[in-house]
């Protein structure tokens, strides 16, 4: 379907049935990923570019600029119309908002700023600059706070990965505490964590670890690092090369690329999770931006590392229309399935409630459709809310009961007794699906 890179180093890519040609640089050797990186763990240059073409794609969009798909276009060493327009937006809304953002979500803004080669100490916006690494560093203390006083953090481990990432990256003080705190949270965890949540705090520990100076630090990250990699080998053998889910995998491979002397000589064949990633054809631009680093052989610890001359950067050009391709059929649209729905709350302190309807909705719908028509069917009982975030919309409030942050409440969704792996904007239940909402903790 693709033509070999050529001498000038273009190539012209046809994707399958959409009329859809890209004209892609390849600079992967210009960016020093070859020879490092074993070529099985690069993606094929023709998925490579089909998930540049989502992110370019949800760069234009207009809404809040999102951070990891910056980051992730840089990473890919891309330099198109959009990754520049999503870097002014990304300067803009650091300079006004960084405040009021949670810790990781500045972390994010820092990472994404490093790679495109800005200093985040120094943003500058109508005149004013603004220092988002002393504002980073006021929040990580926060956290770490929270961390030692009740044993959880303001926000969520896997934000303090990302801020520890990103002071570490920038070679700013002020993570020892929060690298030691995550480090035994890793070994003994509270409650159990999430690869997604592991790959990201323990990328954070290989930053550390090759910058601290004490021993005893340094010997408890290795023992820690030591530990998680092993275990993330353990699991791509279990799960056909899936480290946790299919959108985890991609985050616990950066922590294996970064992390591969914790492991040795234990090997790592990363065939099987670029080959998992690749045939699941990754839709939603969050979930593209967070493979995508690993799939070209970089991880977030690289962002301040990257070659920001023009020369060095991808070439592409601006991206016509990549339909995605697991649209409904025809055929699909025109039946109609049924869903059955119950709204569960059995936690102390509220008004306990179950109640269940059975909707229809078109066959292919996503879950949100679901719960529409069963507000629709009666308002009272299921009435409820959604916030939308960089992975869609998210169920905030049913049957007027909201979930908080500060009690870690939240709206869980499962299909009979598995939990869901994709939000109810994705999620595309099916004939007979029996879903249930359940007010719970985290
Ligand atoms: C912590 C976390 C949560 C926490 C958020 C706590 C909080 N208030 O901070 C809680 C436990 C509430 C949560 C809930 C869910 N989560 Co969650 N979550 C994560 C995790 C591990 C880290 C997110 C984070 O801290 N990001 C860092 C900050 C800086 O970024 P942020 O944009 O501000 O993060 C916000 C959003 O990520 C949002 N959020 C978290 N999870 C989800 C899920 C969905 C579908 C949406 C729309 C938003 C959302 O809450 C974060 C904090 O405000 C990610 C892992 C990942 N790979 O990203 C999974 C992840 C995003 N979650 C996931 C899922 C599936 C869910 C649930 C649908 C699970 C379920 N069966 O109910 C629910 C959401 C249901 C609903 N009500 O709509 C998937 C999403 C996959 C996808 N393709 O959509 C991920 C990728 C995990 C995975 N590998 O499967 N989650
Ligand atoms: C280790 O840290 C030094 C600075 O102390 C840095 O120059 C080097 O790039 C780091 N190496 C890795 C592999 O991160
Ligand atoms: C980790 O500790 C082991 C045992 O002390 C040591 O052999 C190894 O070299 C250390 N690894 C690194 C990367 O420092
Ligand atoms: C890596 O795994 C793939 C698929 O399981 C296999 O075909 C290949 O031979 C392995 N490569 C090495 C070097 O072991
Ligand atoms: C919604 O359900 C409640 C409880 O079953 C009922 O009292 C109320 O009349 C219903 N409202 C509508 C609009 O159907
Ligand atoms: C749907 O809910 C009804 C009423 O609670 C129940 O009788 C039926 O078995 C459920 N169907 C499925 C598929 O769960």
């Amino acid at each position: 379907m693709w033509r070999q890179r050529g001498t000038a180093g273009t190539e012209v890519l046809r994707m399958l049935g959409v009329a859809l040609s890209i004209a892609v640089l390849l600079a992967l050797a210009g960016c020093g990923a070859e020879g490092t990186i074993p070529r099985d763990c690069v993606a094929s240059a023709e998925e490579r570019a089909h998930m540049l073409g989502i992110l370019q794609l949800s760069a234009m969009d207009s809404g809040m600029p999102n951070p990891s798909v910056l980051l992730a276009l840089n990473l890919a060493g891309d330099n198109s119309k959009a990754q520049q327009e999503l870097l002014e937006r990304i300067k803009e809304t650091a300079g006004k908002q960084a405040e009021d953002m949670s810790s990781g979500l500045v972390a994010l803004y820092t990472l994404a700023l490093r790679s495109s080669c800005c200093d985040p100490r120094h943003v500058k916006v109508h005149g004013h600059s603004v220092d988002l690494l002393s504002i980073l560093q006021e929040k990580t203390d926060k956290e770490v706070a929270q961390l030692e006083e009740n044993g959880i953090p303001q926000s969520t481990l896997f934000s303090v990965g990302l801020d520890v990432q990103a002071l570490c990256v920038m070679g700013a003080g002020g993570y020892q505490s929060a690298a030691v705190i995550l480090a035994k949270q890793l070994l003994r965890p509270q409650h159990p964590l999430s690869v997604d949540e592991k790959a990201m705090m323990a990328l954070a520990l290989v930053c550390v670890h090759n910058r601290t100076e004490l021993l005893d630090v340094r010997d408890l990250l290795n023992t820690t690092l030591t530990k998680v990699s092993n275990e993330f080998l353990n699991k791509q053998a279990e799960g056909n090369g899936l480290i946790g889910n299919i959108y985890s995998t991609g985050l616990a491979m950066q922590l294996l690329l970064a992390a591969g002397k914790f492991y040795a000589p234990r090997q790592w064949n990363c065939t099987q999770p670029v080959a998992a990633i690749t045939e699941h054809h990754l839709q939603q631009p969050m979930a593209v931006a967070q493979a995508l680093p690993a799939l070209v052989g970089r991880t977030y610890l690289d962002s301040a590392s990257l070659d920001c001359s023009h020369e060095a950067r991808t070439i592409t050009n601006p991206q016509l229309d990549p339909t995605p391709s697991q649209g409904t059929t025809a055929q699909e649209a025109r039946s109609i399935i049924t869903v059955n729905y119950t709204i569960s709350n059995n936690l102390r302190g509220h008004k306990h409630f179950t109640y269940t309807t059975s909707v229809d909705v078109p066959a292919g719908s996503v879950l949100l459709a679901v719960l529409e028509e069963a507000e629709k069917s009666n308002n009272t009982i299921f009435s409820f809310k959604t916030e939308s975030t960089f992975w869609g919309p998210m169920v905030v409030s049913i049957h007027g009961l909201a979930a908080s942050e500060a009690d870690r409440t939240f709206w869980q969704f499962f299909s009979g007794s598995n939990a869901l792996q994709e939000g109810v904007g994705t999620y595309k239940p099916r004939d007979g699906d029996d879903i249930w909402a359940v007010f719970s903790t985290y």
